[in-house]
């Protein structure tokens, strides 16, 4: 018989079905036993005699041929969106059976440390509410994507080896290529911006690369990636006033998309205020000595605590999750920023920060060939070693702009999760990149 997806359940009323899924659940009432099917699309109550429920148990594979039945108004389950109805089942098959678990799969929380839940991540993806963060992501990245392309913008696929570290040399992973000294990409930035000299607006979603030293909650060592860049913008706010908008197209699509998935981390979208608030980091260092007499404004950028703090201002005070900080130090930040003429120990550059944490990094870009060709040299770089880049700006260039925002750290905020590997399938870190899956001995 075709298969019905579990969803579509409940306008099929006194008809006769074949589900197709897992056991997530199944619970024995002597004469009676009850098994909450799970597809892609939501799960189901069936109902079972013994003999049909043989020994079925969580993650077993089975399909189900029953009719569906409406509950009675006391036994509608309103957590699930099959809760109004339930399955009598007629026939039962089992196609794979399930070993024995290493946990509890059947709760509504995975009641899991990190490590086993990445560990098993083969199997902790199949729960629910771990399903429903990649939602979330997948939902995230497809409105970025939206949000550019009703903009006219074009999307590249950015290289992931290239030659030149765009970053800065610190945090790169190094490859060997044949007999080129070749890294992992940290930011497809000096492609975007060359790509502008041709295409005047581009974005990407890719994968970058930073082989962070250290463990934290904020910090992957491969990560998503979602750029964008364009040209002849008057100024660096009109970078700043795209990546509101994208942000806020987001927001609206994983409201919109997304309720069951926000609904299951008691989660809401980031309070955002008619216009995100936008704060110097010297205002920003100023207003944080203020509040707690922590006397920062002589640093060089923000820390974690500092972002935290200038994330509560904004909150109590402007009654925004969301605050952009611009005007970062032009030296602390890589060759091709553009710096502010009024005073060019700052540049153009701006940060959104959501929640406690940088969610991006932006600003305008040098565009002018010589100023280029002299900082490449002031910061110590090779001109052969972006002479490709160099290219773009010595045939002429409009005056441009972009921002990347990073895909797991929007997904983790989102959800309020604690630990940014949550927010990734298979994430690495200095710790973890699945020896349980590697051809190496
Ligand atoms: P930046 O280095 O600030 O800027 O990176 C942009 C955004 O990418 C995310 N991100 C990370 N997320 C998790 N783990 C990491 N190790 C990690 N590194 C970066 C963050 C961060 O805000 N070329 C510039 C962007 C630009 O100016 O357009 C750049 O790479 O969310």
């Amino acid at each position: 018989m075709k298969r019905t997806l579990i969803k579509e359940t409940p306008q099929l009323v006194g008809q006769t079905v074949t589900l197709k899924g897992w056991v997530n659940v199944r619970r024995d009432h002597g004469k009676i036993v009850f098994i909450d099917l799970r597809d892609r699309t939501g799960l189901v109550q069936v109902v079972l005699v013994p003999e049909l429920a043989k020994d079925f148990h969580t993650e077993d594979v089975i399909a189900i041929t029953g009719i569906v039945k409406q509950r009675p108004e006391k036994l509608v389950n309103p957590n699930i969106e099959t809760g109004t109805i339930e399955v009598e089942a007629k026939e039962t098959e089992l196609f794979s059976k399930a070993a024995e678990l290493p946990f509890d799969m059947g709760k509504e929380t995975l009641e899991v440390e990190l490590p086993t839940l990445l560990d098993y991540r083969s199997l902790t993806l199949r729960h629910p509410k771990v399903q429903a963060i990649f939602k979330v992501q997948a939902v995230v990245i497809d409105a970025f994507r939206k949000a550019l392309q009703a903009k006219d913008f074009l999307e590249f696929q950015a290289p992931s080896i290239i030659s030149a570290v765009p970053e800065g040399g610190a945090e790169v992973f190094r490859v060997k290529y044949f007999d080129h000294e070749a890294y992992l990409s940290q930011s497809p930035q000096l492609y975007k911006s060359l790509l502008v000299t041709a295409f005047e607006r581009v974005f990407s979603v890719n994968h970058i690369y930073r082989a962070e030293p250290s463990v934290t909650t904020r910090h992957l060592t491969e990560s998503t990636s979602l750029d964008a860049e364009f040209g002849f913008i008057e100024s660096w706010e009109e970078v700043q006033e795209m990546e509101e908008y994208v942000v806020r197209f987001i927001f609206d699509e994983v409201n919109s998309r997304c309720a069951k998935e926000l609904a299951l981390y008691n989660a809401t979208i980031p309070l955002i205020s008619e216009k995100i608030p936008v704060i110097k980091l010297r205002d920003a260092q100023e207003i944080i000595f203020q509040r707690t007499g922590r006397d920062v404004r002589a640093e060089k950028d923000l820390a974690p605590e500092d972002e935290r703090e200038i994330c509560a201002w904004a909150k109590e005070e402007k009654d925004s999750d969301l605050v952009f900080v611009s005007h970062f130090l032009t030296k602390k930040k890589p060759f091709y920023v553009h710096p502010d003429p009024a005073d060019p120990t700052y540049a153009y550059s701006v940060d959104l920060l959501c929640r406690g944490v940088e969610w991006s990094s932006g600003g305008q870009r040098l565009s002018d060939y010589q100023t280029i060709v002299n900082n490449v040299h002031e910061w110590g770089l090779s001109e052969k070693g972006i002479a490709l880049y160099l290219q773009a700006f010595k045939y002429g260039s409009p005056r441009l702009g972009g921002f990347a925002l990073g895909a797991e750290r929007i997904t983790m905020h989102i959800l309020g999760l604690k630990n940014i590997r949550e927010a990734t399938m298979f994430p690495r870190d200095m710790e973890r990149i699945d020896v349980r899956l590697s051809t190496l001995e």
